[in-house]
């Protein structure tokens, strides 16, 4: 983009939010400072790269769109180039399955840093923070669906291992990164169709879970969330860890609560749920996500509830407690393209939160709903994109669309070679 054209539309835009009073500058440099944490899962649709070779647990990424990264040296460097593309502060985060076994026979009930090492250093050098998840899917020691509440003991207490060490590797990525590693669950464990016991799975998942956060590990270095979900695919009918099921776990068990937009009834949002949850948690982790039709993973936009997810966030200064990370995987178009286009949006929308204008809410104190209404309309038509554009120059990323040349100069030069 033209940086004249970019630097004068910017002079515009201030002049019309300093008009409702909100200082531009201030908003650019907050809406810079709060991470968000990219899933690395994009990069080559959740297969990962310990063995399973195939996605199951009731997810499915769909597309065979050329250029996915086979090894983790592929899925650093696609991440690396995505970077260029991604102002503000970001994670990155890992999935266990991403472990790299230097041809040892090891599972993953015995992982340690050491399969992980590869990637700490690799963070290290970018100066990125990471946040971890254990994979309880895409392995042989499933038990069909069920992993945590599977009725053989010995399959739940392979599965409670493997949680301990994601703990473990958290509070080592933490300690050589310097910040912390938030640790998320997700069971995939469920029925296809109608059960008859409702009771005995949740009992043996919740006994699983609090044998997994035994161990002592500094949870302010390592925070833990459970991560809920109405269904999976061929997973319909019924699922253990359902809303109820980890909301309560997380309040009474003092853990994080993991809202993923993808995961509840489709009229329900997220941005509803976090202030009710908030006053319960010292913090939730998000999954922001796009759900269409059904939990189906879509690129994020910068849609109404994206905007509303970052507003409840920035507007109620929720930032500390309220850990961003996306969670999509779209192989259906260049993979690239959809971490910059989500983790973009991301951005704006928490830059657009950052220059919302007080007078709303002053308004909504004051009993005056009239104003509060006029202003919210006002706001959507302000000159969010300059003050973007100029935001992205200023931070050395591609303003406009001029990153979208290079990713597809990247697809013909490395992805289309794959
Ligand atoms: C699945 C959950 C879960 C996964 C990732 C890969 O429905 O959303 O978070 O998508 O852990
Ligand atoms: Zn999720």
């Amino acid at each position: 983009m033209n940086e004249q054209s970019v630097t004068r539309g910017y002079a515009y835009a201030k002049e019309q939010y300093a008009a409702y009073g909100v200082d531009v500058e201030a908003a650019m440099e907050k809406a810079d400072r709060i991470p968000v944490s990219m899933h690395c899962w994009q990069g080559d649709d959740v297969i990962g790269f310990d063995g399973g070779g195939a996605l199951s647990g009731g997810i499915a990424a769909t597309g065979n769109y050329p250029g996915r990264a086979r090894t983790a040296q592929e899925l650093r460097a696609d991440i690396d180039f995505a970077r260029t593309m991604i102002p503000g502060a970001v994670k990155l985060n890992l999935h266990a399955s991403y472990a790299d076994k230097h041809g040892r026979d090891i599972d993953r009930d015995a992982y340690t840093i050491a399969e992980f090492q590869e990637w700490a250093d690799w963070a290290k050098g970018q100066g990125l923070g990471l946040d971890f998840n254990p994979t309880y899917f895409s392995h042989p020691r499933m038990d069909g669906d069920f992993t945590l509440s599977s009725l053989d003991k010995g399959t739940r207490d392979f599965w409670i291992e493997h949680g301990i060490r994601c703990r473990e590797i958290g509070l080592e990525f933490a300690r050589q990164l310097g910040q912390p590693c938030a640790v998320n669950y997700w069971m995939p464990d469920g029925y296809k169709d109608a059960c008859a016991d409702t009771k005995l799975r949740r009992d043996l998942m919740r006994e699983s879970l609090d044998a997994i956060f035994a161990p002592d590990i500094d949870e302010e270095l390592v925070p833990c969330g459970l991560e809920s979900k109405l269904f999976g695919i061929g997973v319909e009918s019924y699922t253990v860890a359902s809303h109820e099921f980890s909301y309560g776990y997380a309040v009474k068990n003092r853990k994080l609560y993991t809202l993923d937009a993808g995961h509840f009834h489709p009229t329900e949002v997220i941005s509803a749920k976090l202030t009710a949850c908030l006053e319960f948690l010292d913090k939730v982790l998000l999954h922001v996500s796009r759900p269409v039709r059904w939990d189906s993973d879509h690129v994020v936009l910068l849609d109404d509830e994206l905007q509303k997810i970052m507003d409840e966030i920035v507007l109620n200064g929720l930032e500390d407690r309220v850990l961003i990370g996306l969670d999509y995987f779209d192989a259906s178009i260049n993979r690239i393209a959809c971490w910059t286009i989500g983790m973009r949006n991301s951005r704006k929308a928490l830059l657009s939160a950052c220059l919302a204008p007080a007078a709303i809410r002053q308004a909504e104190r004051s009993g005056d709903w009239t104003t509060r209404l006029a202003v919210q309309e006002e706001r959507k038509t302000l000159p969010l994109g300059a003050v973007w554009d100029y935001y992205c120059m200023t931070r050395g990323v591609d303003a406009g669309q001029d990153w979208l040349k290079r990713v597809k100069q990247y697809e013909a030069d490395v992805l289309s070679k794959r």
